[in-house]
């Protein structure tokens, strides 16, 4: 069994979720301002750039042939937030291991992207993962928009690998999110998850923010 916290007390740990435009990074800017906490943004630099490989990129030209690279690599970056030796108490992460398996491989198993060989090595693969103590989590912070919100965000940011995601696409995700930390009815939920709503505009979304604002920063005495 790996644990990347040997030796170490595990930092309050927590996962920011939504789907594809929900304003994660926003959320992480904001909470950037505290000198307790570890802001770790997701490692889409990486992803755009494997030793010279866009995988973000080859996975939406061409998901059939290259999600089970693209899957395996979120994985990897993914793990190594997970086991990141954080100098702060609280550490805050942008999406995890659980939000690669429970929404995007999900949404892939239901298109039929993903083989039946592929998928079992994902979930192999993840199920080792969550058994071990480095993904352990103490709050999921739900960052809960409309698809339409979404959309049009995705829209106005006009990230080049992202043309073609399609407004069904991203109404999917949005459901497969609901169902996972709404609902809770689709995969298990690996800690309490905080909603926010997530629809307001910069000018008011700090305010919502502040709902879980002292859940995070009084987590450590
Ligand atoms: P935001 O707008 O600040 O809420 O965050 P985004 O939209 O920049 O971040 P995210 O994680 O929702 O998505 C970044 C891009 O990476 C987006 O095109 C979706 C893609 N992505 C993230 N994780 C996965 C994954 O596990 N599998 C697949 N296929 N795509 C992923």
């Amino acid at each position: 069994m790996f644990n990347c916290e040997k030796n170490t007390t595990r930092p309050f740990t927590v996962i920011v979720e939504g789907n594809i435009g929900s304003g994660k990074t926003t959320f992480l800017d904001y909470f950037n301002q505290y000198e307790n906490i570890s802001v770790l943004a997701e490692p889409l630099k990486m992803w755009r750039n494997c030793n010279g490989h866009n995988l973000l990129g080859l996975m939406y030209e061409d998901p059939k042939k290259w999600s089970f690279t693209f899957q395996s690599y979120v994985s990897l970056t993914m793990v190594q937030h997970h086991c990141h030796r954080s100098p702060h108490p609280i550490k805050l992460m942008e999406r995890s291991v659980y939000s690669a398996r429970y929404c995007f491989v999900e949404k892939m198993k239901r298109d039929s992207i993903l083989s039946e060989p592929a998928t079992a090595v994902i979930d192999e693969h993840f199920q080792w993962l969550i058994n071990n103590p480095s993904t352990a989590v103490d709050l999921v912070v739900y960052l809960r928009t409309t698809p339409e919100v979404a959309y049009e965000r995705i829209i106005q940011r006009n990230r080049k690998e992202e043309k073609t995601i399609s407004f069904d696409y991203l109404k999917e995700l949005h459901d497969i999110h609901e169902d996972w930390l709404f609902y809770k009815n689709l995969h298990h939920c690996p800690a309490p998850v905080i909603v926010l709503n997530a629809n307001l505009d910069k000018s008011s979304i700090e305010e919502e923010y502040q709902k879980c604002q002292s859940h995070i920063l009084n987590a450590i005495p």
